[in-house]
């Protein structure tokens, strides 16, 4: 027998131990779209039967879907950044900074998973996510709409990131599993789509939001922030519904070119070594409780966000643990492989997502500069507006739109005060200065 036959059997042997441990990926691919400013029920399968999301729904079924995912709050209001940043560093709200400045002393995932040998690959609307995060990219797109004529506009800005992502993934070094990380400006405003995707919405056909109101019915201390004023006081049926058309057709959009991405990813043969991630920075107001913005801690409002996740070991389902959206950095990063996870603050969801038994949290924390405090567990909530000295508690498992408060019933008196003392104990345990009474320099 030859060297080269023995070298050609020992080569064979290899190839053999390799396929053998790709049917269980220890490093898989992470595909992740994180749209923005998508609502956690604007997805056909997860609430809004009037919208067409295929492609999500198709990713829903055989995916992990999280139906009680929250970003932690902001301090700033431009509530997509810190969003954006706790979810790429681990850290929490009042351990990052307020503006897009580094986090000291964290590794944001792109530079984890390199370290863990991925291909690191981003595309993104600048200025739109924690810039910490996108320089540690290998690869780092920011799209821009401006002066391409009507491709470059900001209605094919689904259009342009499927293309750039097929791209790669024809083209991206097969020896290394890679992380794609999609942030379309979708379904963000101004809510501009491809004309096909606005023709399938007739706004006279829309249903209005079950807590739609004219206007809040008090001052919930940012009344007048930048994304309230994108529509009239006080907010009308006819103008709520255009809106939502509108909003609903850029989901549409999106979901079509994700499909265009999914379609390339099996088309590679990489289908079945990929973790698919759909998740949005933060919720939205979309006429609900007389709101039109994120700056808010309703449940149909500013912190609650979409999280399905589907691929290699995952199982399919719903969930409704309490779970931060940042929650996907350990989670991420042990779904990688990753032999030692930086610090971080946030807890991993791989049991949930194996189906194991997992302890999870039982109280989920958000806030909103100094004006907005809120805590909830599996059935109540509490919202606290220190500002105005006003509170308000719903129970959330009759009544899901919260539009009973029961902060001033005399019954309700030892939940009010058994969720306001979880409400200071997490705000201590998270380095919040803002109290149950306002302080004199509380940021708003
Ligand atoms: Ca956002």
């Amino acid at each position: 027998m030859s060297i080269v036959s023995s070298a050609r059997r020992a080569v064979r042997a290899l190839t053999l131990a390799a396929s053998t441990f790709a049917a269980e990926p220890a490093r898989p691919n992470i595909l992740h779209l994180h749209a923005d400013d998508h609502r956690a029920d604007a997805l056909h399968a997860l609430g809004t039967a009037a919208l067409r999301t295929p492609h999500l729904d198709a990713l829903v079924a055989r995916g992990m879907a999280f139906t009680r995912c929250y970003s932690m709050g902001a301090m700033t209001p431009a509530v997509c950044l810190p969003s954006r940043t706790m979810m790429l560093t681990g850290r929490s709200l009042f351990r990052i900074a307020t503006q897009n400045k580094e986090v000291p002393g964290t590794t944001p995932l792109p530079a984890v998973l390199a370290g863990a040998g991925y291909q690191t690959w981003r595309m993104g609307k600048y200025g739109n996510t924690y810039a910490g995060a996108s320089r540690a990219f290998e690869t780092s797109i920011d799209d821009s709409a401006q002066g391409q004529g009507e491709a470059g506009s900001r209605a094919h800005a689904s259009r342009r990131l499927a293309d750039r992502a097929i791209a790669f993934l024809r083209d991206r070094d097969r020896g290394r599993p890679f992380y794609v990380y999609l942030e379309p400006p979708v379904p963000h405003d101004p809510r501009e789509a491809e004309p096909q995707f606005h023709a399938l919405y007739d706004p006279a056909a829309l249903p209005l939001p079950p807590a739609f109101r004219p206007e809040h019915p008090w001052d919930n201390g940012d009344l007048r922030v930048r994304d309230e004023l994108l529509a009239p006081f006080p907010r009308t049926p006819d103008d709520t519904r255009r809106q939502l058309a509108a909003y609903y057709a850029c989901i549409t959009g999106l979901d079509h070119h994700f499909g265009r991405i999914l379609a390339a990813l099996a088309e590679s043969g990489e289908m079945e070594r990929t973790i698919v991630v759909f998740s949005g920075d933060n919720g939205l107001s979309l006429g609900d409780h007389g709101l039109f913005g994120k700056q808010n801690l309703y449940e149909f409002g500013g912190m609650h966000a979409p999280l399905v996740i589907a691929g290699p070991g995952i199982k399919a389902g719903r969930s409704d643990a309490l779970v931060y959206l940042a929650d996907l950095f350990p989670t991420l990063c042990e779904l990688a492989g990753v032999r030692a996870v930086p610090p971080h603050e946030f807890q991993s969801l791989r049991p949930l997502l194996a189906g194991e038994p997992a302890p999870t949290r039982r109280l989920l924390f958000t806030a909103y500069l100094g004006v907005q405090r809120a805590v909830r567990d599996e059935r109540w909530k509490l919202i606290r507006y220190p500002t105005v000295d006003r509170t308000q508690l719903f129970d959330l498992a009759a009544d899901p739109h919260e539009l009973n408060n029961l902060a001033d019933q005399p019954a309700h008196a030892a939940t009010l005060a058994r969720l306001r003392a979880s409400l200071q104990a997490e705000s201590a345990r998270l380095g919040d200065t803002v109290g149950w009474h306002a302080p004199p320099d509380a940021p708003r």
